[in-house]
């Protein structure tokens, strides 16, 4: 049977020049987690010793620099003339809706958008040992003064939107802008309070162990315990920003692929023209109930929502 060729001496002494000299350009970088300080290389390079764990319950890590000051400010460039008034899923029927409860503005960047958001999600799998095709599309949040997130989980208790790649297991947030007071990321429910007494924090973050937003750094936390059970103490919200604006964008992973091509037997059409467009605008995890429906009731995007 043909085996593939070992590499010779020759290319071995190569590969050993190579990886030292890249190995001087990274340990020289002082840019986070792509190693080189900026995104023209976005190399999908994590330093697991930069990532510090905050909490086993909920189980949450932050890793200080995660993204290049480059990489933080063309995610808000994508995003600067998409946004839309943020929603939330209904419990129970999954349906996109307005709330006081989230009052931020927001937009999705599709997965693989441009070689630096491919970069960021390449980092993020690297970082959560979870694969980048499990990841959602990016939800970058701009958020005014005022504006917040009231405590919830990120796992859903409908049966609509976990029909793609099933329930979301880790959420990544990137923190894309410093905010000069609140809009802390507060884990209320959290057995940890480390960190959480600090003067500079508000009010709303000293409830629970708190995130104090700074460009950059990237926040892990899971919404399923180890044996896959939802886990309520990863309760979370987005404290109410009191001075400044603060920018961050959000990856949910899901537990199995969000990417592959769900069959399930009957009609695979789109109902409107539409779809693909609504789909890349993120459509599918929006407004579910519309675009995806469930068995018995299906939506008017399953094709473009990758579940037909
Ligand atoms: O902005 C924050 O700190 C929290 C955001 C959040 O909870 C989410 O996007 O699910």
């Amino acid at each position: 049977m043909a085996r593939a060729p070992l590499p010779g001496p020759a290319l071995s002494l190569l590969s050993v020049i190579l990886l030292l000299v890249g190995r001087r350009g990274a340990a020289g970088a002082g840019g986070g987690g792509g190693g080189r300080g900026s995104s023209v290389y976005p190399a999908p390079v994590v330093y697991p010793h930069h990532s510090r764990q905050i909490s086993w319950y909920p189980r949450a890590f932050l890793y200080p620099h995660f993204l290049t000051d480059d990489e933080a400010n063309h995610l808000v460039s994508l995003a600067r003339a998409e946004l839309k008034r943020s929603a939330v899923a209904d419990d129970t029927s999954g349906k996109s809706k307005l709330s006081e409860v989230r009052t931020s503005s927001g937009t999705f960047i599709s997965k693989g958008q441009d070689p630096i958001v491919a970069g960021i999600e390449d980092k993020i799998a690297a970082w959560t040992f979870l694969p980048k095709e499990n990841g959602e599309d990016m939800q970058v949040l701009r958020y005014k003064r005022g504006e917040k997130y009231e405590p919830h989980h990120d796992f859903f208790t409908d049966s609509v939107n976990t029909i793609r790649g099933g329930h979301r297991v880790a959420t990544v947030l990137l923190y894309l802008t410093d905010v000069a007071e609140g809009g802390e990321t507060v884990f209320p429910l959290a057995k940890a309070r480390k960190g959480s007494h600090h003067k500079d924090l508000s009010e709303c973050a000293q409830k629970g162990l708190a995130v104090k937003p700074r460009k950059g750094d990237a926040l892990l936390f899971f919404n399923l315990r180890p044996d896959a059970e939802t886990d309520p103490s990863s309760l979370h919200g987005g404290c109410e920003v009191i001075k400044g604006e603060k920018w961050s964008a959000t990856k949910w992973i899901r537990v199995a692929s969000f990417d592959k091509v769900y069959h399930t037997p009957g009609n695979c059409t789109d109902n409107s023209n539409s779809c693909s467009q609504w789909a890349a605008l993120g459509e599918c995890t929006k407004n579910p109930a519309y675009m995806v429906g469930t068995v018995a009731l299906p939506g008017h995007c399953r094709r473009s929502c990758n579940v037909c």
